[in-house]
C-alpha cells in the first residue's frame, strides 16, 4: 500500500496535524509525518517532495499557517496529489494560510481543505489511495455508516 506523507512548517502545527495522523490511523493507512518548511527549510522541503513517488508516497498533505507556501513549494516538485491545510495559526485566523494555500498559478495544483481542514485532509488522502484499494474503500464506507449512524442517534435523542 502506499504511504501518505504528512509535512507541516513547524511543530506548533502538531496539535491540528495530529487529527490528520489520528484519521489515518483509524483507517490503516501508512504514514510518515515531517516538519519541513517552505521558508526555514526549503531545500529538505524540496527534497522531500523531488523523491516522494519513488519513496512509495501515493498522496502528500502539507499543512502550514501565516504566509503558507509549503503546500505549493511541495506542489512544484511533485506530481504526487498535494492536499494543503491552511492553519489558524496567526493573528489573521488563518485567512492569511487560507489564500496563500488555496490561490494556486494555473498549472500547479494544491487541493485545499478548510483551515485546520486536517480530518477531511487525511480523508481525502485516503479517497485518492481507495480509487485503487477497494479494501480501503470499504472502510471509507464503514466509516461514514458509522458517522451518519452517529448523527441518526443524536437525532432520535433530541427532545427541545
Ligand atoms: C508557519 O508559520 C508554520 O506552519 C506555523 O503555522 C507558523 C508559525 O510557526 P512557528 O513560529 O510557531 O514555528 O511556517
Amino acid at each position: 500500500m502506499k504511504k501518505i506523507g504528512i509535512i507541516m512548517g513547524s511543530d506548533s502545527d502538531l496539535p491540528v496535524v495530529q487529527k490528520a495522523v489520528d484519521t489515518l490511523k483509524s483507517l490503516e493507512i501508512p504514514y510518515e509525518v515531517h516538519i519541513f518548511s517552505a521558508h526555514r527549510t526549503p531545500v529538505q522541503a524540496r527534497d522531500f517532495a523531488l523523491n516522494a513517488r519513488e519513496n512509495g508516497f501515493g498522496a502528500l498533505i502539507a499543512a502550514a499557517g501565516m504566509a503558507a507556501h509549503l503546500a505549493g513549494a511541495i506542489a512544484a516538485n511533485t506530481t504526487l496529489p498535494v492536499i494543503g491545510i491552511p492553519l489558524k495559526s496567526s493573528v489573521l485566523d488563518g485567512m492569511d494560510a487560507l489564500l496563500a494555500t488555496v490561490q494556486m498559478p494555473r498549472g500547479i495544483p494544491v487541493a485545499t481543505v478548510a483551515i485546520d481542514g486536517a480530518v477531511n485532509a487525511a480523508l481525502l488522502a485516503a479517497q485518492i489511495l481507495a480509487v485503487e484499494d477497494a479494501s480501503l474503500a470499504a472502510r471509507l464506507d464503514a466509516r461514514r455508516r458509522a458517522e451518519a449512524a452517529a448523527v441518526l442517534e443524536k437525532d432520535s435523542k433530541l427532545s427541545l
